[in-house]
C-alpha cells in the first residue's frame, strides 16, 4: 500500500510541474519583436509577458552595437508588460536579457536579439 503509494505520487509529480510551468510569466511578444530589423533605433522596447510582474524583482538589461548598456533607467512595469527607456544608438545588434518574478512568485529569465538597420 505504502509503496504503491510513492510510485502514484512519483507519476503525478511531473504533470504538476508541468501545469505549474504554464503559470510563470514567459515572453509573449516584444516590440521591436524577437529577432527582428527595424529601421530606427527604438527610444523604448517594451516585453509583454503571460503573467504579471512583480516590479521590484523583475529586471532587464540592453546592450548596443558597442556592447554599452543601452536601457536608461527603472523599467516601468505595467501589470505583464515592461517597458524601458532606451538611448539612441548606431545601427547594429541589441542584445536584451530579462529576469522576471511573476505574481506567483516564479522567476524566469530569458535573452533575445533585434536588429536596427544600416
Ligand atoms: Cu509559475
Amino acid at each position: 500500500m505504502r509503496i504503491r503509494l510513492i510510485l502514484t505520487s512519483l507519476v503525478l509529480l511531473p504533470i504538476v510541474g508541468s501545469i505549474g510551468a504554464e503559470a510563470h510569466a514567459f515572453l509573449d511578444r516584444a516590440d521591436p519583436r524577437v529577432g527582428s530589423t527595424v529601421n530606427t533605433a527604438p527610444r523604448e522596447l517594451s516585453l509583454s509577458f503571460t503573467q504579471a510582474l512583480e516590479p521590484a524583482f523583475s529586471t532587464i538589461e540592453v546592450t548596443g552595437p558597442s556592447g554599452q548598456r543601452v536601457d536608461e533607467g527603472k523599467p516601468r512595469i505595467d501589470g505583464k508588460v515592461m517597458h524601458v527607456r532606451l538611448k539612441a544608438e548606431k545601427p547594429g545588434t541589441y542584445r536584451v536579457k530579462w529576469r522576471v518574478l511573476s505574481v506567483d512568485t516564479h522567476a524566469t529569465e530569458g535573452a533575445f536579439s533585434f536588429k536596427v538597420r544600416q
